[in-house]
């Protein structure tokens, strides 16, 4: 397979400093070469263009934090990803969890501008459905889903044009952290999460056959990983950290599965942040993440 990488150095949407730095991390830990290794084509096209939060004030405006910034990079990755060439597999990197309202828009565009259904698979110890009014923080990484789904500033709505993600396309797993007012909004879109209750219940097993079936008509599947959906123990280098998340094996048992399906198009790993990990412990157990979903098998 081709596989396109493209970092989006951006921590103006999280509450801490540090994510910005999350492509280097996972590019220091061999990245390219691991999925070399699996025997696919890597080209790694660099960063977008960031906004450094030092040459520009930090200003709030109805609830957003960094919007205008936020927006120019969204765009920019949005476009290149929609214009990689159809059977291009795209590995986006973060940056925090906003980059993901620009990346999964250029991949429900690509090869259509009008844009395509897509399913979307949400793995993350946070909905990140608040809109501003919801928020409690103002921070635009607690939004993108529910800006993907139309929901909250029309600015953030309308990075896609008329194209939006169907709530009932969307399956979030490792759920632990949700705000007030943000389930009440989750709830109401009815789209399905799995917390870290159902995957002590169920197991991801069946986590995932539910998901397949969930998003079964659906030619296009898109991965964003959250690194806090890990445990902190497993993955320390995150501004978010939640107790009670995925073990090690549970996030590889997923990644495995999906990576049987044959069905994923594109994935995103966001929210590793080198300032808080311990020896890029955290870029690594993502690299191996992006390893399983991509082919690695233990035998
Ligand atoms: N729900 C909180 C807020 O909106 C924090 C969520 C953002 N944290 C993340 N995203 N890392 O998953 O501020
Ligand atoms: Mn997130
Ligand atoms: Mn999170
Ligand atoms: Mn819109």
């Amino acid at each position: 397979m081709n596989i396109s990488i493209l970092g989006i150095p951006m921590d103006l949407g999280a509450g801490r400093r540090g994510v910005d730095m999350g492509p280097s991390a996972l590019r220091n830990a061999h990245l390219s070469r691991a999925l070399r290794d699996l025997g696919h084509s890597v080209t790694d096209l660099g960063d977008v263009r960031v906004a450094l939060p030092e040459s520009i004030d930090k200003h709030e405006e109805g609830g957003l934090v960094f919007l205008d910034p936020i927006l120019d990079a969204c765009r920019a990755a949005a476009e290149q990803v929609a214009a990689l060439p159809e059977g291009t597999f795209p590995l986006t990197l973060g940056g925090d969890h906003s980059v993901s309202m620009g990346t999964v828009t250029g991949n429900a565009l690509r090869g259509n501008p009008a844009g395509e259904r897509m399913g979307l698979i949400w793995v993350d110890a946070h909905t990140d459905y608040n809109t501003p009014h919801s928020s409690p923080s103002g921070n635009i990484h607690g939004m993108p889903v529910a800006a993907l789904t139309g929901r909250g500033d029309p600015r953030l709505t309308g990075l896609g044009g008329d194209w939006h993600m169907r709530p009932e396309d969307i399956v979030m797993i490792g759920i632990r952290s949700v705000d007030t007012f943000e389930r009440d909004l989750l709830r109401e879109a009815g789209v399905k999460a799995y917390t870290m209750k159902d995957v002590d219940q169920l197991g991801m097993t069946r986590i995932h056959e539910e998901t397949m079936e969930r998003l079964g008509g659906l030619s296009r599947l898109h991965v964003s990983f959250d690194a806090d959906a890990l445990d902190p123990s497993v993955c320390p280098g995150v501004g978010t950290p939640v107790p009670g998340g995925l073990t090690y094996r549970e996030g590889h048992l997923l990644m495995e599965l999906l990576s049987e399906s044959g069905r994923v198009t594109s994935m995103d790993i966001v929210e590793v942040n080198p300032i808080l990990d311990t020896r890029n412990q955290t870029a690594e157990v993502m690299v191996g993440m992006a390893a399983s979903l991509l082919g690695q098998r233990i035998l």
